[in-house]
């Protein structure tokens, strides 16, 4: 090389160390989420020349099409993670293979006879154990489905950084049905979804299949979640009919690889509506051979159909009691109808009447605990968390524990309609674990919600979870990038609901975002707080239900009349000059009682009741004296401003982590935690002038007046806020 040569390649290196020395370090790929946790970018780790010595092969010993779903899986994982994709083989015969299958598919497997009993038809193991004297790792399960979730699991301790050479991982998932509920509707509208529209394209399917398709399949089997309802429950008949059906049935093709069941929402007055029927009675005989005719052709076009999810008589949707009858009779009707083909029905428990002055907290308890023991088989009956609706807190429903002889599924909302829509920064597993980890006590100290659900309280079989999906056809598929850990912690709970919020936040961002821990120290910290934040800002101390009618976005705690007092804010919070809170101790609605004896005592006295429910469970004085030493009205105010305080310390956080997250993603976060400071703000802000109405207190020291007066909130409209009802 002459010397002109070698001083362009000096020059040339030079520049790249100043380049190397002025950009940040980590990863600066510009990058939009669409990837999800599934991002296989190379491993920086120092363990990547172990890993890639213990996968330098892959035998996949399977050729069904979930076969082939996992060997394109670890193919796509293992080159995007280590580089270099493994060697494609039939058996393993070298260093470091990875041998993933059934003992059935491979004899390989099967003369290792890994003990496979108690894993079920979804469980796996994974094990480092030598094959003909070579060091291998063995993923192995009973099924093709237990394999590739297997796969999924050492995909993701590659991700997160894990050793690998004595592996020895049994897992079984502790639920059942693991599904999705999405509030799709057949025109693309989302009820409650931020992130788009709905990602089912149907009037393009079933000719068109999205390969969005696939990505959401691989990333629900990624987590575990093994079913998914289309549509709203709020649903149109139209949903039962052939052509639906058949552009139902095309996605069932997509996810059937990926051991996902389509499930459908069913109208209850369906029989009338597409039937031609003149009722929808179910005990009308010609009901009942409809609904049979119904689930017969259903199977036919989809021979693994799910079953049906049904919301009703709850917000004005069709139900038997339109006739006469109970809860237990139209699920059973339904059960009938789907019993032949293996399908179940999950039967909202999410009621609450027309007509009924009670409480609304305690209908659903009301209405259905009368029916325990009359549920057909292959019924789930599926709670919401809470007895009202998604708040951003509220004690765990009474129905956990009170219907023995029934199993419970547990509903959980993904999608944050009450917690700032998919713009603010509220990580949902502590919400979803403080559900959990509740006891109701049913059967002494250690009766966990999460035992109720998994069904080992009261040994039930038929178990399951499912997640109000806050998915749409946003690039980042949830609107948000940090709404992306809300789908992931809710697939890692219905897995196993036992796990640790912040096990699982640690993953994700892990996997997510970066391995280095300058990045997930910080990320996994104020995510663990972020729910709290919100709780804070919104409806501290127990109040619920505080925010704008219809839309439900922003503070209205000034809410009142309109077609049903259950729907306004006055009735949540009961504010006067005394006081503030719904008494539902035994001097007023008396909803405590629906728990067990020592849950009721504890919520039912001022004295006992934990502060975080003080106002769901009574009304309290304003000098009503705290535990911080404050009175009632002076901690109101320190808790909303400390939550506003704590989205200003998450801003500072991420904004120390620029450079150490790509661009694209790190300036959109950025975006959307200053627009959660400044909705936070007119939380705490409107709240305060509202409340101090009634309260007739000044502010705390120190505590800043509300800029605006309450008119001017009480102004505000936003006729066309996201995901509204309709
Ligand atoms: C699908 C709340 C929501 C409704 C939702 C309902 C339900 O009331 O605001 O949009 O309807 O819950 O869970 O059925």
């Amino acid at each position: 090389m002459h010397a002109a040569g070698r001083r362009i390649r000096r020059g040339l290196r030079l520049a790249a160390c100043w380049l190397a020395a002025l950009l940040p370090a980590g990863p600066v790929l510009a990058e939009d989420g669409h990837d999800l946790w599934l991002r296989y970018v190379p491993v920086q780790e120092e363990r990547a020349a172990d890993y890639r010595a213990r996968a330098t092969e892959l035998v996949v010993a399977s050729a069904t099409p979930t076969g082939q779903a996992t060997r394109e899986e670890l193919v796509r994982g293992l080159r995007g993670l280590l580089g270099t994709a493994p060697a494609l083989a039939a058996r393993a015969g070298r260093d470091g293979a990875v041998v993933v299958g059934t003992p059935a598919g491979s004899p390989q497997l099967a003369a290792l006879a890994p003990d496979l009993a108690a894993l079920g038809e979804e469980g796996y193991l994974i094990r480092s154990l030598p094959i003909g004297g070579r060091k291998a790792t063995v993923v192995a399960a009973n099924t093709d489905r237990g394999a590739l979730y297997g796969a999924f699991h050492f995909l993701r301790l590659i991700q997160t950084g894990q050793p690998l050479h004595a592996l020895d991982i049994r897992q079984a998932p502790k639920t059942k049905v693991r599904v999705l509920n999405h509030w799709d509707n057949l025109d693309r509208y989302v009820e409650r979804g931020y992130a788009g529209e709905s990602i089912w394209d149907w009037h393009r399917l079933p000719g068109w299949k999205d390969p969005r398709y696939t990505g959401y399949a691989r990333a629900n089997a990624s987590i575990g979640i093994n079913g998914t309802v289309l549509n709203n429950v709020n649903t149109s008949a139209q949903m039962l009919t052939p052509m639906y059906l058949e552009k139902a049935a095309a996605l069932a093709g997509v996810f059937r690889p990926y051991g996902i069941k389509v499930y459908l929402s069913a109208r209850f007055s369906a029989p009338i509506e597409i039937g031609g029927l003149k009722t929808a009675d179910p005990l009308d005989p010609a009901v009942r051979r409809w609904w049979k005719a119904k689930a017969d052709e259903v199977y036919r076009t989809i021979p693994d159909f799910g079953g049906f999810l049904v919301k009703a008589n709850s917000e004005g949707q069709p139900g038997p009691q339109d006739y006469g009858r109970s809860h237990a009779d139209g699920a059973n009707m339904l059960a009938e109808a789907l019993a032949p083909h293996g399908g179940i029905v999950m039967w909202r428990a999410f009621v609450y009447s027309h007509e009924e002055p009670d409480d609304r907290a305690k209908q659903a308890y009301t209405e259905f605990v009368p029916y325990d023991g009359t549920f057909a088989p292959n019924v789930l009956v599926q709670v919401k968390n809470g007895a009202i609706d998604f708040q951003p807190r509220e004690p765990f429903h009474p129905l956990f524990g009170a219907m023995p002889k029934t199993p419970l599924m547990m509903e959980f909302q993904i999608t944050k309609e009450y917690l700032g829509f998919a713009t603010h920064l509220a990580y949902l597993a502590p919400l979803y674990e403080e559900a959990l980890r509740a006891d109701t006590q049913v059967r002494g100290p250690g009766s966990t919600v999460a035992k109720v659900v998994d069904g080992s309280l009261e040994g039930h079989a038929l178990t399951g979870m499912a997640g109000v999906a806050n998915i749409g056809s946003d690039r980042n598929w949830s609107g948000s990038h940090f709404d992306q850990a809300n789908w992931f912690a809710f697939g890692r709970l219905a897995w196993d609901p036992y796990l640790e919020s912040e096990a699982i936040a640690r993953e994700w961002v892990k996997m997510t975002f970066s391995t280095d821990p300058a990045v997930v120290d910080p990320v996994v910290a104020m995510m663990m707080g972020s729910r709290e934040a919100v709780v804070d800002y919104m409806t501290p101390l127990g109040l619920h239900h505080l925010m704008g009618r219809g839309h439900h976005y922003g503070p209205a705690p000034w809410v009142s009349g309109g077609p049903r007092a259950d729907w306004t804010s006055v009735y949540y919070h009961r504010a006067d000059a005394k006081g503030i809170g719904f008494d539902r101790s035994a001097t007023g609605s008396n909803a405590v009682a629906q728990y067990a004896a020592p849950v009721a005592a504890q919520f039912g006295d001022l004295a006992t009741v934990p502060e975080e429910f003080l106002l769901w469970f009574h009304h309290v004085p304003w000098d009503h004296r705290m535990a911080s030493g404050r009175t009632l009205w002076d901690e109101l105010v320190h808790r909303y401003g400390r939550g506003v305080d704590y989205v200003r310390g998450m801003r500072t956080t991420w904004d120390g982590l620029a450079g150490k997250v790509d661009a694209e993603r790190h300036a959109q976060v950025a975006a959307f935690l200053a627009i959660q400071e400044q909705e936070a703000q007119w939380w705490r802000d409107a709240s305060i002038a509202y409340f101090q109405t009634f309260s007739k207190r000044p502010l705390p020291a120190g505590e800043a007046a509300p800029p605006h007066d309450l008119a001017y909130y009480q102004s505000l409209q936003f006729p066309f806020a996201p995901g509204d009802g309709k």
